[in-house]
């Protein structure tokens, strides 16, 4: 059967299962790359399985999240990663060499292979030919170990691109309008491959912005073929052996298939708080803007940053915008800063961040009390700027760098072609690799300061539990909703202190009362709607809760990477039979349930007494995942099968 480039990367890497989609599979993991604010616990728990070197053909360990450093939390970690890495085989890239995904993907990543890493945004890898995965750190851990990865074998959707894109229309655009077309709901399980002739248009960086975004959608991950546009790519980052060419079967077989036509795309924003509440801009141009910001894993690549300092040249920000620039890696800022169009930038008025993901996870740079702010990178999240009463509407570089001239929301379409800044790119990238120290055989200790706790600990599947249900929330709750990053970053390593911030800005006092009920013997399940767990990979928004005592999230449907991660530290992610149950639990009901090993072992539905009555529930859970609920978590599971 004619394949698509996404079945035959699995194919080639398939270790067990068999390619029939919505079954589990398993795979090879090729190469794995972390952050900071996951990797620590990646690493405790890496750790934790006693295994002495990672046997990947590549770990790297990049520092891109907590580098504010207010406190010694921080600075702490990054060490205690350093001498970590270098210890048991993984390349540890310094703050300020770059945010992972660009850095990764303009140093490391090949056609053909499997990336796992512990950020949803991995996928960013997908832009050069590679199954590029997002997933908690702990199945991180496991393939930096040599486990496989397993995963639902995806349905794959074809988006088909035809045309090209007009002057001012943007990748960014393309995949809002994706986003507008598919929504953050209903994906899961699925994979985006993107073909036809509209490909041979858009460089490395555009199908990287494209892929990156994709995490939006819920989505395994998205790909591009690599073709000779890769080749050229590879080429500039003096990195040609690691091309292939790797392209789909003619007339592969998709599940679905959505045309787009590039030449009729328009400059797109997606309004608060949600990625895919996609308008065109020319319905809500003229809207004043108080921030604008560019930069992000999505939109930092040379293009975007020569563009943006070619709108700036000789031109003054507007007196209410503050503007923020944060270059995605150290190749991109050497680059503008040797060309002189980092001077074009700072003269506008640009603030210069570092290279990281800064703004993006609200590590700085909150906006001002009910403001507007235009950013290009892919989450808007409520609150995730560190301002809770903040608008963040999602855009494409050039539409960040005129509106921060003109401090209003403008339609690039209004400008003249020709007003286009024409940017090129060079054929040979700066390649400085210094920034990233490879591992080497050591004697030296890991570091470990105060801020590095145990690695979390479970216990076995208890039979019977009773407890309350301790929180009800609605639809869409994301991992930024459950457990928040900005300030409370510098927690990462240390889940008692983390654990006093779950759901700080939806329910402040449900930790306290979580763990009182935990004190009484009496456990927590958590009630949600639809797309629950949507966002980032952090299993902290798993162990945190576990840390608390919950062992049950009820939910109308679940996301991806959260419900792995739930399994992984022993919380049972449990949907409705009856949907209506939904409306009459009450947040404060009680529950009990009773025989419940027997029932996770044999795959039945999970019976609990709430309030007084019978309610039915679904496991989500493959049966090796049930295997791993019944030793109370993945790190008991894989420590007992090594
Ligand atoms: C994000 O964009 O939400 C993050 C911060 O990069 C997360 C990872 C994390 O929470 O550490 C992600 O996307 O997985
Ligand atoms: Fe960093 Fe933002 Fe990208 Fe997450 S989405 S990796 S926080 S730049």
């Amino acid at each position: 059967m004619k394949e698509s480039l996404c079945y035959k990367i699995l194919r080639e890497h398939l270790t067990d299962g068999d390619l029939v989609p919505g079954s589990e599979i398993a795979i090879r993991i090729d190469q794995t790359l972390t952050q900071d604010a996951t990797g620590t616990m990646a690493y405790l728990q890496f750790e934790a399985m006693g295994i002495p070197k990672v046997k990947t053909e590549i770990s790297v360990s990049y520092v891109d999240h907590n580098t504010l450093q207010m406190g010694f939390e921080n600075a702490d970690d990054h060490l205690y990663l350093q001498t970590m890495n270098k210890k048991f085989g993984i390349h540890y890239s310094r703050a300020g060499n770059g945010i992972c995904h660009q850095v990764h993907l303009e140093r490391f990543g090949r056609p053909g292979a499997t990336l796992l890493g512990s950020d949803s945004h991995t996928p960013t890898g997908g832009g050069i030919g590679m199954i590029a995965i997002g997933a908690g750190g702990l199945d991180v851990a496991v393939a930096m170990g040599g486990g496989p990865f397993y995963l639902t074998c995806p349905k794959v959707i074809n988006v088909h691109l035809t045309g090209s894109l007009r002057p001012w229309v943007t990748a960014k655009d393309v995949i809002l309008k994706v986003l507008a077309l598919l929504t953050t709901k209903g994906n899961v399980g699925c994979v985006v491959e993107y073909t036809g002739p509209g490909i041979k248009t858009l460089s490395v960086p555009e199908r990287a912005t494209i892929t990156n975004m994709g995490a939006e959608l819920g989505v395994t991950t998205s790909l591009f073929p690599s073709d000779e546009i890769t080749r050229d790519f590879l080429k500039a980052q003096a990195r040609e052996s690691a091309w292939k060419m790797m392209l789909p079967d003619e007339d592969a077989r998709y599940d679905r298939v959505i045309n787009i036509d590039l030449s009729e795309v328009v400059p797109m924003t997606a309004q608060p708080h949600s990625p895919d509440n996609v308008i065109a801009i020319s319905a809500i141009k003229g809207m004043k803007v108080d921030q604008v910001a560019v930069g992000s894993c999505t939109n930092s690549s040379y293009k975007d940053l020569m563009t943006v300092a070619g709108i700036l040249k000789e031109k003054k920000v507007h007196p209410d915008v503050s503007f923020l620039v944060a270059p995605g890696s150290r190749q991109v800022f050497e680059m503008i800063a040797q060309n002189g169009a980092l001077a074009d930038i700072i003269a506008s008025g640009a603030r210069i961040m570092e290279s990281a993901c800064g703004f993006c996870i609200g590590a700085g740079a909150a906006p001002k009390t009910g403001s507007i702010s235009l950013r290009t990178n892919n989450r808007n999240f409520e609150g995730r700027s560190g301002t809770q009463s903040a608008s963040i509407y999602l855009v494409s570089p050039e539409t960040a760098a005129l509106s921060s001239l003109k401090g209003e929301l403008v339609d690039p379409l209004d400008y003249p072609a020709e007003a286009y800044p024409s940017v090129t790119i060079p054929e040979q990238f700066f390649i400085d690799d210094s920034m990233i120290i490879p591992p080497s055989e050591t004697d030296d200790p890991v570091f470990r300061g105060p801020n590095i706790g145990e690695p979390p600990y479970t216990d076995p599947l208890m039979d019977e539990i009773s407890g309350v249900i301790g929180l009800k929330v609605g639809d869409k709750i994301t991992t930024d909703h459950i457990m928040p990053a900005g300030q409370r970053l510098k927690y990462r390593s240390n889940i008692p202190e983390y654990s006093k911030y779950v759901f700080e800005n939806v329910d402040s006092d449900f930790p306290s009362r979580t763990l009182a009920l935990k004190e009484q013997g009496q456990f927590t399940a958590i009630m949600g709607g639809e797309s629950y767990g949507q966002g980032s990979s952090r299993e902290h928004a798993a162990i945190c809760p576990m840390f608390l005592g919950v062992r049950f999230v009820i939910a109308k449907s679940f996301e991806r990477i959260h419900t792995s991660n739930l399994i992984n530290f022993g919380i049972l992610p449990i949907i409705f039979k009856n949907t209506t149950d939904y409306d009459s639990i009450k947040q404060g009901d009680t529950f009990t349930v009773k025989n419940l090993r027997a029932a996770v072992r044999g795959g039945t539905d999970i019976i609990l007494e709430i309030a007084g009555r019978q309610c039915g529930f679904t496991l989500l859970a493959s049966p090796r995942q049930r295997e791993i609920l019944l030793e109370g978590g993945l790190l008991n599971f894989t420590k007992k099968n090594i």
